[in-house]
């Protein structure tokens, strides 16, 4: 049986990656599986969580970044089983999150290539779209935005830049497309989503590739 695909979906905050990943899931269904990073309901995600929403939570930069990359590695036998099983898996956030948001605080040390290395070893999307947008102010009128601890408009602008090295640095330009959301509805978002996932389902799968 052929491996299903490892499609991400990754973006700055309120880009609409979940509204998009839940387009994908019913157009993919019933060969398709969901998963959130960071996953929230596991050991290590209920810490993320509290940090994420108590701003009175203190940890170390390093050990939060650490978390999160803990929390990938909770999951990747679970995303390499439903791979093999023939399953699409859907991942909303990932690596190039973990990496962007933990460098762009600027702290000491935790350059880009010191936060990549505790991901290296985990598998590598098939496709990653990264939702991006020219105007941040856009995103932070969007509802629920300035909830958490990183939504605030001139740290998002440091996260986007981040992104940007990571995907000249460690992005393969043919897994990595770049879909600007400024000024478009859902559909159209959705449409160019669409038209990226289909392309990329319409070619043979190949052997596991890893960061
Ligand atoms: N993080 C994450 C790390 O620091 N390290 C890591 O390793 C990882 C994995 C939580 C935080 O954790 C950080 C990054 C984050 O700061 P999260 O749970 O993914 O990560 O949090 P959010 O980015 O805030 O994700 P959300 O799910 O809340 O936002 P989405 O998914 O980007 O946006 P969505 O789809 O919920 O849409 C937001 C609003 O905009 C509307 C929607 O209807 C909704 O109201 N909307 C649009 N409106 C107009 N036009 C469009 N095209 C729209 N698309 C959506």
């Amino acid at each position: 049986m052929a491996r299903g695909q490892l499609i991400l979906v990754e973006g700055l905050d309120r880009t609409g990656k979940t509204t998009q990943t839940e387009l994908l899931i019913n157009r993919l269904k019933p060969n398709v599986e969901l998963i959130k990073f960071p996953k929230r309901d596991t050991p290590i995600g209920k810490i993320i969580n509290e940090y994420l929403t108590n701003a009175n939570y203190v940890l170390p930069d390093q050990s939060v970044h650490l978390l999160f990359s803990a929390n990938r590695w909770e999951v990747k036998d679970q995303i390499t089983k439903l791979l093999n099983e023939g399953k699409n898996v859907i991942l909303d956030r990932y690596v190039y999150s973990g990496v962007a948001y933990s460098a762009a605080k600027e702290t000491p040390g935790m350059n880009w290539q010191w936060c990549f290395a505790p991901d290296k070893g985990l598998l590598r999307p098939d496709l990653t779209l990264f939702l991006t947008h020219s105007d941040s102010r856009g995103q932070a009128q969007r509802d629920g935005f300035g909830e958490e601890r990183y939504e605030v408009g001139s740290f998002q602008d440091k996260v986007k830049s981040q992104f940007e090295t990571l995907f000249d640095k460690i992005g393969n330009p043919e897994e990595v497309k770049l879909l600007e959301v400024t000024g478009k509805s859902i559909e159209e978002v959705g449409a160019m989503v669409w038209n990226q996932v289909q392309t990329r389902l319409n070619c043979p799968n190949d052997e596991f590739k890893y960061f």
